[in-house]
C-alpha cells in the first residue's frame, strides 16, 4: 500500500504535475489489491504523511482515514516534499496546514489550538483531528448504524475520552498530572511508546524507505487494532451496561421513595456509568446504595457508592455497628434476618435475599 516517493525522480514531481499523477496511478496499479477489477473504478485516493521516524498519531490517523467511505483503502504516501504533498487527496501530520475543507490535517504549525470540544480541552494530534472530523462516520460504519443515531454520538464521546485523548495529550507533551515531581516509575507500555519502538533501530543496517514504510505499516496495524478494540468494547460492552444503569436509575423511586437506592436488575459494570449518568440525568439526592446479585446469583449485595470513581471512601458507608460482623451475629445486630456479612470498611454487605439486602439498605439510610 506504500509508494516510496524517494524512489521516483524528483524533477518529475517538481515540474510535471499531471505526469506525477499518472506515475502515482501507475504505482497504484502495481500495488493495488483493491482497485483491480472494473476499469471504471475510481482511482485510489492518496493520503500523505511525513517520512522519517513516525509516531502513534499519524499511524493511527492514516489507519482511521482509510475506514471512511471517501478514503477507503487509500494509498499512503510518506514524504515531506511539499510539491508531492500538494498533489495528494489528504495530508496528515505534515505540511503546516489545518484545513478540513481541503483535507489538510497538520497540527504542528504556530497558532494551531484545535481541541475536540464537547468539554474536552486537550490540543489535538493528527489522530485527534481525523477522529474529530471522521470519528462519527467511522463508528457508524463499523456498527452499521446511521451516523445520526444517538448511540453513535455517545460512542464518539466515550471513545475520545477513554482512547483518543491520551494519544493527543502524549503527542503534544501534556503531562497527565499537575506536578513537577518526577514520575515514580517508567510507563513504557502505553500505545505511543510501543509505536515509537516500531521505528527502525539505529543499529539496523537497512535504513531504507522500503524498510521504514514496512515498519510504519506495522504501526498502523497496531494502533488500528487497538482503536477497533476500543470501538468494539464500547459498542458491545460499555454501551449495553450504560443502558442498564440508565434504566435502573430512572426506576429508582419506584424501588424506594428515598431515590437513594438503585437496584441493578442485571449485573454489569455499573460504577463509572453511575457517576456519569448521575450528572447527565441530574440525579439528586445522589445514589447511596446499589443492590445487585453476586456473580453466582445466589446472594444479594448491597454496595455503598464511593464519593468519586477513583476514591474508595463511600458517600454513606454501611453503619459502623454492622461492620466486620457476619451471619447470625449481624442479623442480631441489624434486626434483619439472613444477613451474610458487612465489610470492615462498610462499603459492601450481603444478604441471602433481595428483600434482605433492600432492608439493609433502607435501615442503613436511616442510621
Ligand atoms: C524522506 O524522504 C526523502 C526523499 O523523498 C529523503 O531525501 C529523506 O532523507 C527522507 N527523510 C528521512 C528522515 O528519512
Ligand atoms: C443472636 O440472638 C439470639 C437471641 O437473642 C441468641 O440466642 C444468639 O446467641 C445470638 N447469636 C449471636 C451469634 O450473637
Ligand atoms: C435475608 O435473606 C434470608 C435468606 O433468603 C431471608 O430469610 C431473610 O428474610 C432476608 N432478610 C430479609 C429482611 O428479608
Ligand atoms: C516514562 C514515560 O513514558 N512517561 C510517560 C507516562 O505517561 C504520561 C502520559 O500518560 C507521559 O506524559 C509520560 O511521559
Amino acid at each position: 500500500m506504500f509508494r516510496v516517493a524517494k524512489g521516483l525522480n524528483h524533477k518529475l514531481f517538481n515540474s510535471h504535475r499531471p505526469l506525477t499523477l499518472s506515475l502515482l496511478l501507475m504505482a497504484n496499479a502495481r500495488v493495488s489489491a483493491f482497485s483491480a477489477g472494473s476499469p471504471t473504478t475510481a482511482p485510489r485516493k492518496l493520503v500523505g504523511t511525513h517520512n522519517g521516524s513516525f509516531h502513534c498519531d499519524e499511524a493511527l490517523g492514516c489507519f482511521m482515514i482509510r475506514l471512511t467511505k471517501n478514503f477507503a483503502a487509500a494509498e499512503i504516501v510518506r514524504t515531506r516534499d511539499p510539491q508531492v504533498l500538494e498533489t495528494l487527496d489528504a495530508v496528515l501530520d505534515v505540511g503546516g496546514v489545518y484545513d478540513p475543507s481541503r483535507e489538510r490535517y497538520d497540527h504542528h504549525q504556530k497558532g494551531f489550538e484545535e481541541v475536540f470540544g464537547h468539554g474536552f480541552t486537550t490540543k489535538l494530534s493528527s489522530a485527534g483531528l481525523i477522529y474529530k472530523h471522521y470519528g462519527k462516520e467511522i463508528i457508524a460504519r463499523e456498527l452499521q448504524l446511521d451516523e445520526g443515531h444517538p448511540d453513535v454520538h455517545r460512542l464518539f464521546l466515550a471513545i475520545y475520552k477513554s482512547f483518543m485523548e491520551g494519544i493527543d495529550a502524549i503527542d503534544n507533551g501534556i503531562n497527565q498530572y499537575d506536578t513537577d515531581q518526577p514520575p515514580r516509575y517508567l510507563n513504557n507500555t502505553h500505545l505511543s511508546t510501543r509505536v515509537g519502538r516500531l521505528n527502525l533501530d539505529w543499529i539496523d543496517p537497512d535504513q531504507s524507505s522500503e524498510k521504514e514504510n514496512e515498519a510504519f505499516q506495522r504501526a498502523m496495524a497496531l494502533t488500528g487494532s487497538e482503536f477497533l478494540d476500543s470501538v468494539r468494547f464500547h459498542a458491545n460492552s460499555w454501551l449495553p451496561a450504560r443502558s442498564i444503569v440508565m434504566e435502573c436509575l430512572a426506576a429508582r423511586r419506584e424501588i424506594d421513595p428515598s431515590g437513594e437506592i438503585m437496584v441493578l436488575n442485571r449485573f454489569c459494570p455499573w460504577k463509572l456509568h453511575l457517576f456519569e449518568l448521575e450528572e447527565e440525568m441530574k440525579i439528586d439526592p445522589p445514589i447511596k446504595y446499589v443492590l445487585y446479585q453476586d456473580d453466582r446469583g445466589k446472594q444479594w449485595r448491597v454496595q455503598a457508592v464511593a464519593i468519586s470513581p477513583d476514591k474508595f471512601e463511600s458517600r454513606k458507608p454501611l453503619p459502623s455497628q454492622w461492620r466486620g460482623l457476619r451471619d447470625e451475629q449481624l442479623s442480631n445486630e441489624s434486626g434483619i434476618p439472613g444477613c451474610v456479612f458487612v465489610h470492615m470498611s462498610g462499603f459492601i454487605g450481603g444478604n441471602q435475599s433481595y428483600e434482605g439486602a433492600m432492608a439493609m439498605a433502607r435501615a442503613a439510610l436511616k442510621l
